[in-house]
Formats: structure tokens, C-alpha cells, sequence
């Protein structure tokens, strides 16, 4: 039979379940990835799995995200994830050495290979031709340890490409393309598998801005084919030996398929509040900007910084507006340093930041009040940049650049011809900043600081269970709403009590308050509830406030997984009419929820503020209903070993 890319290798990795669309699966991981934000949790959850040693062919522990030092809270995180990775035979990047996915995308992805990565854009590594998926920690620290990750069976969405992009039009392009036709929700429960002709003229990196912000679509991943692109690449890298030729078998099928014409597309730009508020750049062209930030995991490889520098090259940057440029790793910063393209950004007046998440998470350069901000980054939501009330666009480099030229947004097509680029055929390599672990057998200290507080965990799930449905929220709500980020929020990572005074602050700042009154709640959400990161302290906050469970109309994928892992029961409504009938502050009750949850995929929830009871249902396997039993995956998978 002939199989598309994403079944071969699934097929490779299979170890529980068969590749039927929604069924549960379960794959080896061959490598993980964590970064700093999502990494303490992650590995305090795999000390607390009693391993000694990680048992993937590679796991990276990076910091990138939480790397302002206004208090002593992020370096000794980082003190934390440096020994203890040390401890576990993981490899450590350094604060500095740049952003998760594209140094793993420079030193680490394999094609053909899995990965696992506490971070919902590790999907780039993609680009190569890997099944490389964002989970919760605790998958991730699961995965670390040897065990399997499940997911439904995606199905495989083919984009296939034909044409080849037109001058100043880019990668970012084509994924704000496939945003615009299949919408945030348009990828969940699926890969999204790109191939046909237009492959052939996408660079690697320009296919890594694509795979990156599949996350974008809520889909499982997104994957490039291996060809001579990938191999240039990996040649670059010094990597040669890691390049194999990987495709579809010709005749491939796939369950949907998506044409592009890439002769026919031109810059587009998303507008707030959402990466699916997709339009061309010239039909918002004119209007005034105060922000502009070049760089985040999605666009800041060389070819993204060269670009900046040769169009910022001999001018000025508008004098009412600031520009940032971030240059994503190590390898990209010295790059531009020795060719001269960081001299042209700097004289231009642009900010140089330190190879970091930085603006993209609200780590410093929010934006002024009201102020309109464009930004080669993945998510618009609001409130994520820092300031509630500010506009965040989302367009490519060549945009952005041409944007802090004018002041106003501007389709890159107005500056004149493209200029040419040649990007050396070979990188500057230098893996000094990745710290290899201790060598099996030793036991270097683990530094644990004060900020460092012990992981809550749930007992077994009761048989009663139910509270006050404390909000009523609408489509779309991210885990930016649940759990937010910020320079102010992000050094609590490690600290969950005092993490959680901040659920749900974007949407109500006396959430918290109200929901140690209620003791125990609910949340009614609509459609593709969690939406966004991965970051498992949406679940994991809220579980330690008292969630006890969440019915929305769908959920998006990982965080769905996250509230399982953490015992709080996912379900949607059977009849949608059962969520215009439920009012905020209503109390909701299950009974015999043991019962329910062994017994099918129903179960009743009675309204007891309007006296009435109506069907909810959840789809859950029995390995996920045995997690929720237990009270979560870390009581789960302890009792599993025992
Ligand atoms: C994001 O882009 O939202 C983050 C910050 O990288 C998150 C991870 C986190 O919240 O730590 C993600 O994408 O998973
Ligand atoms: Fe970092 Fe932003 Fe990428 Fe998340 S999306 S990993 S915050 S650069």
C-alpha cells in the first residue's frame, strides 16, 4: 500500500493501538525537548517517577523563555534545569544559546525521527521531516523515561503545493495562507502533511516558519518531505550523516487535501486577536505603527535576519516607532555578527535583543498603551505581548521590515526589487553553550532554590463531584486566558500556589478569590477550549484552586491531555442548547462519576441552581479513564511501575 510520510512514520513507531482515525495511539519518542517555562515542572515530575536515567537517543533541556533576571526566582530555575539535567542524562542549553526549536532544528532533528517537546511549537522540527509533537511536561517526562505517547490517530491533511513564491513573498506567507482557509480549529486531530512540485522551492527554514505555526491550526503537526533542501541544510550544519531521503510513496493518499498555488500568493498579515484574522498586506496597508518586533522561534534563522539587515540597510527605522530584532540562536547572532548584517540592523536604530522567546511572551517590550505592534511572530491573543489594550499583527520579516521603514504597515513589494541573498554553504558551529550530562553513573547535586515548591498532586477521583460554574466563556479561549504568561507570571513556573492567584486574570482578576470561596468549581468553555500553548499549569493551576471539571463544546489537543493528566474531567455537551441553557455561577453536580466513567462515554450533570439535569460526554480511552480514576498520570504511571 502506498503510505504518506506521516503513516510511515507512525508506522515505524507504533507500539500500542493500529492507525485508525481517532482511536487511541501509542509511539516511542526517540527525542524530547523542554524548554525552561514548561521544563522545572516537566523534570520535577521525572524525579518524582523514581528513573535514573533518561532512556530516549536524545533529550535537550533548553532555557529560553524566563530569562529576564529581575529577582532571583529564573536563575535558580535555571540552576535547577542545569544540575538536574546533568543528574538525568540530559543535554543542557544555556541561557543564551537561543530559542528551543531553532537550535534543535540546527543541531538535533533527524528525519525520520520522533519528538517530544514541552512546547506546542516543536512541531518545527517538522521542517526535517520528524513527527516532532508539543505535549504537557508530563508527557514529556513520561516519554524521557522510555514510556510511550499517546495521542488519537490523526488524520493527514495533504496541502499540496504547486508555483514557487514570488519575490517578497515568504514562508510566513503560506502558513497565514493555510490559516486563513482552515481557521485555528481547522487543524485539530490532524497532520498536516505538505508535498507536490512547490516543495521543491521552499527552503529549509522557509518550511520550518511553516511547521511552526501549523501550531497555529491547532493540528497534531505539521511535516516537510526530506530532499535535497533538507540535505543543503544539513550539510550547513555539518550534519550530513543525519540526512536521509524521505517522502511519501508515490500514489499516497491522503484524507483531505488543501491546493496552494505559491505563484498566486502575495504578503499576508493576521490581525488581532487571532493568527486566522488573515488578510492581504495591502488592504491594511497605511495604517500607523509604534511597534515592530523581527524574530520568536517562528522567524529568526539566518536567512530571516540577513533579509531584515538588506532591507533596513542605509536607512533609518520610522522615528516614532521602536524596532526589536531578535536573532533566534547563537549560531544565527555570530553569524550576522562576522557577515555585517547586525552592524546594518544596529545603525538603522533598531533594538538588538539576546537569542530568547523575549516580546513573543511578554518577557519585556510590551507595547505603549493602544499602540498597533506588528510582528514576525505566531500568536496575536490578547494581552500576550503585556500591555491588554495593544494591537499585535502578525506578518514576515520583509513586512516587519518594511513596516518600521514607513511607519505605517507596508506590503514589501513597495520597496523596490528583492534583494539577493547567499547565505554561505556552510554555518558557523559551535556547541559549547549545549552542556553534555554527567556521565552515567555520577550524581551531580541537584541546586534547588527557594522558588522551587513541591508538585501538587490529586488523589483518585471521588465519586461526587461538581461546584459553582465560576465563568461562562465563549469560542477560542487560550491557555493565554487560563494561565497567563508575562514577565510577572512566567518566574512563578516552578511555584504553583503562587501561580495560581493569576487563573484566569486576563478574563476576571478576582478569579482566584472567587474560586478559594467556592472551594471546588467548574468552567462551561465553547469551542476549542485551550487552544494555544502547552503549557500544563492550565491545568495544573486550576486543578490546585479546586477544577474539578470543564464541559466546553471542544477541546483543543493538548490541553485536553493536560487536564486529564491532572484529573480534571473533559466533556462536551451532548445537546448544544445545554450551554445557552447554563448561567455563570450556576452549580453543577455529577454523581457516581466512578461508575460513569467505567461504564460508557455519558453521564448526567444535574443543575442544581436551575433544577435540571442534562447529558454530557466525554471521550476518553481507557487508558485516559484509568489516569482519571487514579486521580491523574503521575499516581497513574507510579502505580503502573509498581
Ligand atoms: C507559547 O508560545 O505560548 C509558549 C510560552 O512557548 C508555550 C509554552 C509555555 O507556556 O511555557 C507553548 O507554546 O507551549
Ligand atoms: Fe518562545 Fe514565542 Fe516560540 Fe513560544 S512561540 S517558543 S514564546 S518564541
Amino acid at each position: 500500500m502506498a503510505d504518506n510520510l506521516t503513516h510511515k512514520i507512525l508506522k515505524e513507531h507504533l507500539v500500542d493501538g493500529e492507525l485508525k482515525v481517532g482511536t487511541e495511539i501509542g509511539i516511542r519518542i526517540d527525542q524530547t525537548l523542554t524548554q525552561d517555562a514548561t521544563g522545572t515542572m516537566a523534570y520535577l515530575q521525572f524525579e518524582a517517577l523514581g528513573l535514573d536515567r533518561v532512556k530516549t537517543q536524545i533529550s535537550v533541556s533548553y532555557v529560553d523563555h524566563n530569562m529576564l533576571q529581575a529577582g532571583f526566582e529564573n536563575a535558580d530555575d535555571h540552576r535547577y534545569l542545569q544540575s538536574v539535567a546533568a543528574n538525568y542524562g540530559v543535554f543542557f542549553s544555556k541561557p543564551g544559546n537561543g530559542i528551543c526549536h531553532q537550535v534543535h532544528l540546527e543541531r538535533f532533528g533527524k528525519p525520520g525521527l520522533t519528538l517530544l517537546g514541552s512546547d506546542s511549537h516543536t512541531p518545527t522540527n517538522g521542517a526535517l521531516a520528524m513527527i516532532a509533537m508539543g505535549a504537557g511536561g508530563l508527557d514529556v517526562a513520561v516519554a524521557m523515561g522510555g514510556g510511550a505517547f499517546y495521542l488519537p490517530c490523526p488524520r493527514v491533511v495533504g496541502v499540496h503545493l504547486t508555483g514557487k513564491l514570488q519575490p517578497w513573498v515568504s514562508g510566513k506567507d503560506v502558513i497565514l495562507e493555510v490559516l486563513r482557509i482552515l481557521t485555528v480549529k481547522g487543524g485539530v486531530g490532524n497532520v498536516i502533511e505538505y508535498h507536490g512540485e512547490g516543495v521543491k522551492s521552499l527552503t529549509l527554514t522557509q518550511r520550518s516558519t511553516i511547521t511552526n505555526m501549523g501550531a497555529e491550526l491547532g493540528a497534531t503537526c505539521s511535516i516537510f518531505p526530506s530532499d535535497e533542501n533538507t540535505k543543503e541544510y544539513l550539510v550547513a550544519q555539518g550534519r550530513e550523516k543525519d540526512w536521509k531521503p524521505l517522502s511519501a510513496d508515490p500514489g499516497a493518499t491522503y484524507d483531505k487535501v488543501i491546493e496552494i498555488d505559491l505563484n498566486k500568493l502575495e504578503p499576508l498579515i493576521a490581525q488581532p486577536h487571532s493568527p486566522d484574522n488573515v488578510v492581504p498586506v495591502r488592504q491594511v496597508a497605511g495604517t500607523k505603527v509604534q511597534q515592530v518586533c523581527i524574530g520568536s522561534c517562528t522567524n529568526s534563522s539566518l536567512y530571516d535576519l540577513e533579509i531584515t539587515a538588506a532591507i533596513l540597510d542605509g536607512k533609518q527605522v520610522f522615528p516614532e516607532l521602536d524596532l526589536t530584532v531578535t536573532p533566534g540562536s547563537k549560531q544565527v547572532y555570530t553569524m550576522v555578527a562576522t557577515s555585517g548584517a547586525l552592524a546594518k540592523v544596529i545603525q538603522s536604530g533598531a533594538r538588538i535583543l539576546e537569542s530568547a522567546c523575549g516580546p513573543c511572551i511578554g518577557m519585556g517590550q510590551a507595547p505603549s498603551s493602544g499602540a498597533k505592534s506588528v510582528r514576525s511572530f505566531n500568536r496575536n491573543f490578547e494581552g500576550r505581548s503585556g500591555t491588554k489594550d495593544s494591537y499585535v499583527y502578525l506578518a514576515s520579516p520583509e513586512t516587519c521590515a518594511a513596516t518600521a521603514l514607513k511607519g505605517v504597515i507596508t506590503d514589501p513589494r513597495d520597496l523596490g526589487p528583492q534583494p539577493k541573498l547567499d547565505l554561505p554553504p556552510k554555518f558557523y558551529i559551535d556547541d559549547r553553550g549545549v552542556l553534555a550530562p554527567a556521565k552515567n553513573g555520577d550524581r551531580p547535586e541537584i541546586l534547588r532554590g527557594p522558588n522551587i515548591k513541591a508538585l501538587p498532586l490529586r488523589t483518585a477521583i471521588t465519586d461526587k463531584i461538581g461546584g459553582k460554574a465560576l465563568l461562562k466563556l465563549g469560542d477560542n479561549i487560550t491557555t493565554d486566558h487560563i494561565m497567563p504568561a508575562g514577565a510577572k507570571v512566567l518566574p512563578l513556573r516552578s511555584n504553583i500556589p503562587a501561580i495560581s492567584e493569576f487563573v484566569f486574570f486576563q478574563v476576571d482578576k478576582d478569579f482566584a478569590k472567587r474560586a478559594k470561596e467556592a472551594g471546588t468549581f467548574t468552567i462551561i468553555g465553547g469551542e476549542n477550549y485551550g487552544q494555544g500553548s502547552s503549557r500544563e499549569h492550565a491545568a495544573l493551576a486550576p486543578m490546585y484552586l479546586g477544577m474539578q471539571f470543564v464541559i466546553a463544546k471542544s477541546f483543543a489537543r493538548i490541553h485536553k491531555t493536560n487536564l486529564v493528566n491532572f484529573g480534571i474531567l473533559p466533556m462536551t455537551f451532548v445537546n448544544s442548547a445545554d450551554y445557552d441553557k447554563i448561567k455563570q455561577e450556576d452549580v453543577l453536580e455529577i454523581t457516581d462519576v466512578r461508575k460513569a466513567l467505567k461504564a460508557g462515554n455519558r453521564l448526567t450533570v444535574k443543575n442544581a441552581t436551575q433544577g435540571y439535569t442534562f447529558e454530557a460526554q466525554f471521550d476518553l480511552s481507557p487508558r485516559q479513564t484509568d489516569i482519571l480514576l487514579a486521580g491523574g498520570q503521575l499516581n497513574y504511571t507510579k502505580a503502573a511501575a509498581k
